[in-house]
């Protein structure tokens, strides 16, 4: 077994402060380094928009942050603007370890398309290139922390699970933005897909 942790998206957006803070987003910066060690493999995701991208509701006239619309491959919520390439708010937190991180794996990039996984853009369809890295590394296992819940760390988990690997999310060392019952739904979500929820 060759078994990585995966980290998602601890970002200064997503903490205390950022432009979609996550309450608690920054709790669990140091218990995420602590892990760190235990694992053959450290992963970091990083969500990376450039400014103007069609997941922000700025990019749409009138509407609102948090408001659902329809994009051409489904529903997508629109976000405050957030983790725009090159800004303080698209830096990892400080005190998180980068430096024991292998690879740094950039999602979001794309202006059209919204990417939750770190393995496909929300299509479902492009890749984001995260699989033949560890399909060629020999990785079979991952446990996922970060941030959020239920939306990123939800979206790899599953993606991640139907690809055929071992998935364990540590729900102690994620925090959820919880919108509308979207952390329930990706707890129900995870579970149906085969990924142990500890
Ligand atoms: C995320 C919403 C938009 C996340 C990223 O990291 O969970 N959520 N972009
Ligand atoms: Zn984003």
């Amino acid at each position: 077994m060759t078994h990585a942790l995966l980290v998602i998206d601890v970002q200064n957006d997503f903490c205390p402060g950022g432009a979609l803070a996550v309450a608690g987003g920054d709790e669990i910066v140091s218990g995420i380094n602590a892990l760190m060690a235990d694992y053959d493999a450290v992963l970091l995701t990083q969500d990376w928009h450039p400014a103007g991208h069609s997941s922000f509701a700025s990019s749409h006239d009138g509407a609102a942050p948090m408001s659902v619309i329809d994009f051409p491959y489904g529903p997508q919520v629109l976000w405050p603007d957030h983790c725009i390439q090159g800004s303080h708010g698209a830096s990892f937190h400080k005190d998180l370890n980068v430096d024991r991180a292998d690879l740094i794996i950039r999602k979001g990039y794309n202006p059209d398309i919204d990417s939750y996984s770190a393995f496909f853009e929300n299509d479902h369809i492009t890749p984001t290139g995260l699989e033949g890295y560890c399909r060629t590394r020999g990785i079979d296992t991952l446990t996922l922390v970060g941030l959020a819940t239920d939306f990123c760390v939800n979206y790899s988990a599953v993606d991640a699970a139907k690809l055929g690997f071992n998935v364990t999310v540590r729900q102690d060392l994620c925090r959820a933005i919880d919108f509308d019952g979207s952390l329930k739904a990706a707890q129900d979500g995870m579970s149906s897909a085969g990924v142990t929820l500890s």
